[in-house]
C-alpha cells in the first residue's frame, strides 16, 4: 500500500528557556488556528518560570497539533532543538525546523518557507536571512547588528561559504535522510550550532562526493525581523562563538 501523502507539511521545534515573560500567546494561539498543516513542538530546556505552565495552556489550543518536550535540566539551545527534531523526525511531515520563541521573526513566515520548499525541489535548507534592505522591517539594535556583520564575515571565511546570515532563528529543512543526519549526532558547539549544522552539511557532501552546500542551501530575506528585549545572549557568548567556531573548523573542515 503507497503510504499517501503526509498529513502535515512541517514541524517546527520552538525551544523554551524561561521565556514565561516573552510567550506570546496569543500570537501562537492564532497561528496554530490558522496553519492548520503546521505541528508546534516545544521544548522546555529547564526552564525555572513558569514556562511549562504557559506551555501546557498553549498546548490546549490544538493538542493534536502541540508536542511538549520536557527537558528537566538545561541542555542548551542547539540540544534542545535536536531532542524537538528526533521527535518531528518521527511525524509524518514532509519539512522540520526551528524558530525562536521570541517570534522576532513572525510565525506567518514558517508558511512563506514551506511554499519556497515547494516550489525549489532541490533546495533543503531555507535560512531565514536579516538584511537590512529598504521596504523591510528589519528592526535591529545598531551594535548588535555591526557585530552581527562583523561575525557572519568570520563565520564565511571559516566555512568558505558566503553564507550572509547564520544565527537568525528561523530555519526550515526538507526532511531527506541528509537533512536528519545533520542532527543524528550531539553539537560540540553552543550558541553557534547553526554554524556546525552547515558545517556537517559541507563535510558529508565533500566526503559523499556530491554538489556543493550552497546549491541546497537557500537563504530567504525577511519582510520583518525584530530586536525581541530580554535576549539571553551576552558578551561571553562571542568569546565561547570564536572558540567553538576554531573547533567547527579542526572537527569538519580542516582537508
Ligand atoms: N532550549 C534552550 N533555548 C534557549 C536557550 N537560550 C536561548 N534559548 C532560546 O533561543 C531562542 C532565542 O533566544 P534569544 O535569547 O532571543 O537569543 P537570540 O535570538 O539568539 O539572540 P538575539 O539576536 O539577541 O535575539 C529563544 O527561543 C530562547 O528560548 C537555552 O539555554 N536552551
Ligand atoms: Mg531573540
Amino acid at each position: 500500500m503507497s503510504p499517501g501523502p503526509p498529513i502535515g507539511r512541517a514541524a517546527v521545534v520552538v525551544p523554551c528557556h524561561n521565556e514565561a515573560r516573552r510567550l506570546s500567546h496569543d500570537a501562537f494561539a492564532a497561528f496554530l488556528r490558522k496553519a492548520e498543516h503546521v505541528r508546534l513542538i516545544f521544548v522546555n530546556d529547564g526552564s525555572t518560570d513558569d514556562t511549562l505552565a504557559r506551555l501546557h495552556a498553549l498546548s490546549e489550543v490544538a493538542p493534536d497539533r502541540v508536542s511538549l518536550c520536557d527537558l528537566p535540566t538545561n541542555v542548551g539551545k542547539g540540544e534542545a532543538i535536536r531532542t524537538g527534531l528526533q521527535r518531528a523526525f518521527e511525524l509524518d511531515v514532509e519539512y522540520c525546523g526551528y524558530w525562536d520563541a521570541d517570534l522576532a521573526t513572525p510565525l506567518d513566515v514558517i508558511l512563506d518557507f514551506c511554499d519556497l520548499l515547494d516550489a525549489q525541489p532541490n533546495t533543503e535548507v531555507i535560512f531565514g536571512t536579516r538584511v537590512r534592505l529598504l521596504g523591510r522591517k528589519i528592526e535591529r539594535r545598531a551594535l548588535r547588528h555591526y557585530l552581527g556583520r562583523a561575525s557572519a564575515t568570520v563565520i564565511s571565511i571559516t566555512l568558505g561559504l558566503s553564507v550572509y546570515d547564520t544565527q537568525c532563528g528561523a530555519k526550515l529543512f526538507r526532511i531527506t535522510p541528509e537533512v536528519r543526519s545533520l542532527f543524528e549526532e550531539p553539537f560540540v558547539s553552543g550558541w553557534i550550532f547553526d554554524v556546525e549544522v552547515i558545517a556537517r552539511l559541507i563535510h558529508a557532501r565533500r566526503a559523499g562526493g556530491l554538489p556543493p552546500a550552497e546549491t541546497v542551501i537557500f537563504e530567504q530575506p525577511l519582510r520583518a525581523w525584530r530586536d525581541v528585549e530580554g535576549s539571553k545572549i551576552g558578551p561571553r557568548d562571542y568569546v565561547r562563538a570564536a572558540l567553538d567556531l576554531a573547533r567547527i573548523h579542526r572537527r569538519y573542515l580542516r582537508r
